[in-house]
């Protein structure tokens, strides 16, 4: 059984729900996270607070550290959340992706690979170094048709869906090549609590709470298929003590929606909540330049998580973005020191 993990990215937006939900289930858990603009020791303050946490701050490229924190603190398990996660900045700058999505994963995986030699055989049975990826690995599904299955084959389309889909194969070949016992998930687009505001659902709650323009790429038709972070973390923990050697698991709620519909939602609730005076927030919707390369749709089938792992979401696409926004409605404290010095919400990813 699996009770020493350590999770990367674990100071992220799913990494901080990831270390919440191990930590509350009494796991032994050691974040390791290099915090670059993505990262915030504040989304682990609830961690922290617990006796079992232990926050190290690295490089997942940086082998030596690695290797040592994995002997030192005994670990049965990696989860292996850290990576540049921004599609918009992978455009901008793509080599910080290779950097770290493609070039620390293999650097990870050299260290998990010596770590799990050495282990006692049983122990070495039981180890999983667990690669959390991404939908965009398989790039574009037309608008009336598909969708996405363990069997799909890797299509990627930006800079930050071709460094993940690197990393995943990677992650196959310390499998079949070192016998390094690996899992992979493959989960669509997550909001909630935490999650930074460089993307749509967060960055349009914000705005549309100041009265800010709302700037939806093209016109809004994408379609995107929406998951809980809790919901996801959950499936996770599975993956992690349940999910075979060498497999995949897609991990989605069935909940596609069109952008701009979404951004009507987020309107509508915060008009309810806190109405503006003399307008409505739709009218603060405005069409942009499109995403250079912008997948129309994704869209997961998570039928084999949900008959494997008996996973399925708790939360409803309605129930979970208006949770989402009473979120950010009460916690300023979390988000106002980054819009004020982080990321103010410049528009990113226009090709000149
Ligand atoms: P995030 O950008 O919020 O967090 C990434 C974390 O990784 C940050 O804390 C950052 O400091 C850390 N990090 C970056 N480079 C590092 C390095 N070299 N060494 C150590 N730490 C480093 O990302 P997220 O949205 O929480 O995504 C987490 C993972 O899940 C990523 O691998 C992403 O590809 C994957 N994923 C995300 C989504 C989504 O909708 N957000 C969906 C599917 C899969
Ligand atoms: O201002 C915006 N306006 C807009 O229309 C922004 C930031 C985005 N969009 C569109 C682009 C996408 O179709 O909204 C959709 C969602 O965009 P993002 O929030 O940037 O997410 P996406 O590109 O879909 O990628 C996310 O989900 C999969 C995460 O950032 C990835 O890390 C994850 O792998």
């Amino acid at each position: 059984m699996i009770r020493r993990v350590l999770v990367t990215g674990g100071a992220g937006f799913i990494g901080s729900a990831v270390c919440r939900l191990l930590v509350a289930r009494g796991y032994h858990v050691v974040c390791l996270d290099k915090l670059t603009y993505a990262g915030n020791r504040a989304s682990l303050r609830d961690a922290e607070a617990e006796p079992g946490f232990h926050f190290v701050r690295a490089d997942i490229a940086d082998t030596e550290t690695v290797l040592e924190l994995l002997r030192n603190e005994r670990i049965e398990g990696i989860m292996h959340l850290a990576a540049e996660s921004h599609v918009d900045r992978s455009i901008d700058s793509p080599a910080a992706f290779v950097e770290t999505n493609v070039v620390g994963t293999v650097r990870l995986l050299d260290a998990a690979l010596a770590h799990w030699r050495t282990l006692p055989a049983r122990a070495r049975e039981h180890f999983r170094f667990h690669h959390v990826s991404t939908d965009e690995v398989f790039g574009d599904l037309p608008f009336d048709s598909g969708v996405f299955t363990e069997a799909t084959p890797y299509a990627p389309s930006s800079p930050y869906s071709a460094s993940k889909a690197a990393s995943d194969h990677f992650v196959r070949a310390w499998h079949e090549t070192y016998g390094l016992p690996v899992v992979l998930s493959n989960c669509s687009n997550n909001y909630g609590p935490f999650h930074f505001p460089e993307k749509l659902i967060p960055l349009t709650i914000l705005n549309a709470l100041e009265g800010r323009p709302l700037p939806v790429y093209g016109r809004g038709e994408n379609v995107r298929d929406w998951l809980f972070v809790e919901d996801h973390a959950a499936a996770l923990e599975r993956v992690l003590t349940q999910g075979r050697p060498g497999e995949t698991y897609l991990i989605g709620g069935r909940a596609e929606a069109t952008n701009l519909s979404v951004v009507e939602a987020i309107c509508d609730i915060l008009d309810r909540r806190q109405p503006l005076p003399g307008m409505v927030r739709r009218s603060l919707i405005g069409f942009v330049a499109d995403r250079p390369g912008h997948d129309r749709r994704y869209a997961i089938d998570p039928a084999k998580a949900e008959r494997e792992l008996g996973w399925t979401p708790n939360e409803s696409f309605a129930s979970g973005l208006s949770k989402t926004v009473d979120w950010y409605l009460a916690n300023r404290w979390w988000w106002e020191p980054i819009r004020a010095s982080n990321y103010a919400g410049e528009r990113l990813g226009r090709v000149a």
